[in-house]
């Protein structure tokens, strides 16, 4: 299990954060997605190890950007 929190880049609207919780989602162990529009996070609990670069291409998938 592991917990990991993202900074997402672009979402203004609750649309925005259907759509990144939604692509996150489907990754591969990913267990939940919290998305917070105001901070602009995303919190994502996997039952594995998360791999970054998945979590990256799922956000663009969305169409948004990860931040640093
Ligand atoms: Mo949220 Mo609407 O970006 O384009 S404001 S989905």
């Amino acid at each position: 299990m592991e917990t990991k929190t993202y900074t997402v880049i672009g979402m203004t609207c609750s649309h925005c954060v259907n759509s990144v919780g939604s692509e996150i989602g489907k990754i591969p162990g990913v267990t939940e997605v919290q998305v917070d529009l105001t901070n602009g996070t995303a919190t994502v609990i996997s039952d594995r190890p998360l791999d970054d670069a998945a979590v990256a291409a799922a956000v663009d998938e969305a169409g948004y950007e990860l931040g640093r």
